[in-house]
């Protein structure tokens, strides 16, 4: 290659350096912000929080996060900057939520999965079929019941914020997986908490807890042979490329958390304890949004990349098969439950 081709291409792709940073509406270096916030830039920020999260940066949990930090800078005039720190850059979830819980990193969001090891109320949402469909969901996540649970937060020293969305949790095997009865024996990974390991017991299978970034090279060697996620998460881990069999079952639906550390939270003055929560608020459609469109580009990508595909007609026997778990903690989550029926009226 001569010397004038090489400058060529170097020069396009710094070209293309600076054309990508200016997509980015958060950078975590601190420089660039969309053209939105541009108009909010004139000022300096006085004050720089961190944001937490475990995908890509084109995730729609992070888009949603960028949304959120975006709106948070306008709502302020530039005083308040939020980087986001996609890809777990910050850490696995857990040791993350710890952190937060300590007032080290300002914001995480996180599945409520997660967070069920750390407030007793999220775990309601691992419980297995509570939700007909999304719009059922939606229903209870928007209502007066679904925002006294996220408020429940700050018992556990957390300040939620808003609910994202994280469609249905299906599982998928190295193994066969085309009934329920494959699941017989399978090491399934999952989320960590104490509902995750009923319900993969009750259904004859063999719980091993570990964090997300550990799951795909665990498929890969045979440490595991099953886990279980949504669209978007079971491609973008490449955990599809590894476990090619899945099943349709949507055990479950468990909505994502955006939330703020209580520490940080108490130390800001009111005007902007109210700035975090419309933000926040403000960036669900848009997270909601983007959510659908990635969940179709993932669900058409796995479907051309051969995966072996078995769609559930009827639910009725994982549903009859996970009855014990439901039964085992009725009455602990007794009124989230009821309040969880209402919605559905
Ligand atoms: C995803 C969720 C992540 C992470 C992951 C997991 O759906 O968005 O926050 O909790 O599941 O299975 O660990």
């Amino acid at each position: 290659m001569n010397k004038k081709v090489m400058t060529g291409s170097v020069a396009s792709l710094l070209l293309a350096g600076i054309v990508l940073a200016g997509c980015s509406s958060t950078s975590t270096t601190g420089g660039t912000q969309t053209t939105g916030a541009a108009k909010t830039d004139d000022k300096k920020p006085t004050l720089t929080m961190r944001l937490a999260d475990t995908h890509p940066p084109d995730y729609p949990t992070v888009l949603g996060d960028k949304k959120f930090a975006e709106l948070v800078s306008q709502k302020s005039n530039g005083r308040i900057k939020i980087d986001v720190f996609p890809s777990s850059q910050l850490g696995e979830e857990k040791a993350v939520v710890e952190q937060v819980q300590l007032g080290a990193i300002e914001f995480t969001r996180v599945s409520t999965g997660v967070v069920a090891d750390f407030s007793k109320a999220m775990g309601v949402f691992s419980l297995p079929y509570i939700f007909d469909n999304e719009e059922h969901e939606w229903k209870f996540l928007n209502s007066a019941d679904g925002n006294k649970l996220l408020d429940s937060l700050s018992a556990s020293r957390f300040i939620g914020l808003a609910y994202y969305d994280s469609g249905a949790r299906n599982f998928y095997s190295r193994k066969p997986l085309t009934s329920i009865n494959d699941l017989k024996g399978q090491k399934i990974r999952v989320i960590q908490n104490k509902i995750n390991i009923d319900l993969i017991s009750a259904l004859n299978a063999s719980a091993t807890p570990m964090a997300y970034g550990d799951v795909f090279s665990s498929l890969q060697t045979g440490v595991i042979d099953a886990a279980e996620n949504n669209w978007p998460s079971y491609d973008t881990s490449n955990h599809y490329t590894v476990a090619k069999n899945l099943i349709l079952d949507g055990h479950q639906r468990v909505p994502e958390v955006l939330m703020m550390s209580k520490v940080a939270f108490d130390k800001l003055p009111d005007e902007d304890k109210k700035i975090m929560k419309a933000a926040a608020q403000e960036s669900v459609q848009y997270q909601r949004d983007e959510w659908k469109k990635f969940e179709k580009k993932s669900e058409e990508k796995i479907r051309a990349a051969g995966v072996t595909i078995t769609e559930v007609k009827d639910v009725k026997p994982w549903q009859d098969a996970v009855k014990p778990t439901i039964e085992k903690y009725r009455a602990e989550y007794k009124d989230e439950l009821a309040a969880i029926d209402k919605a559905r009226k």
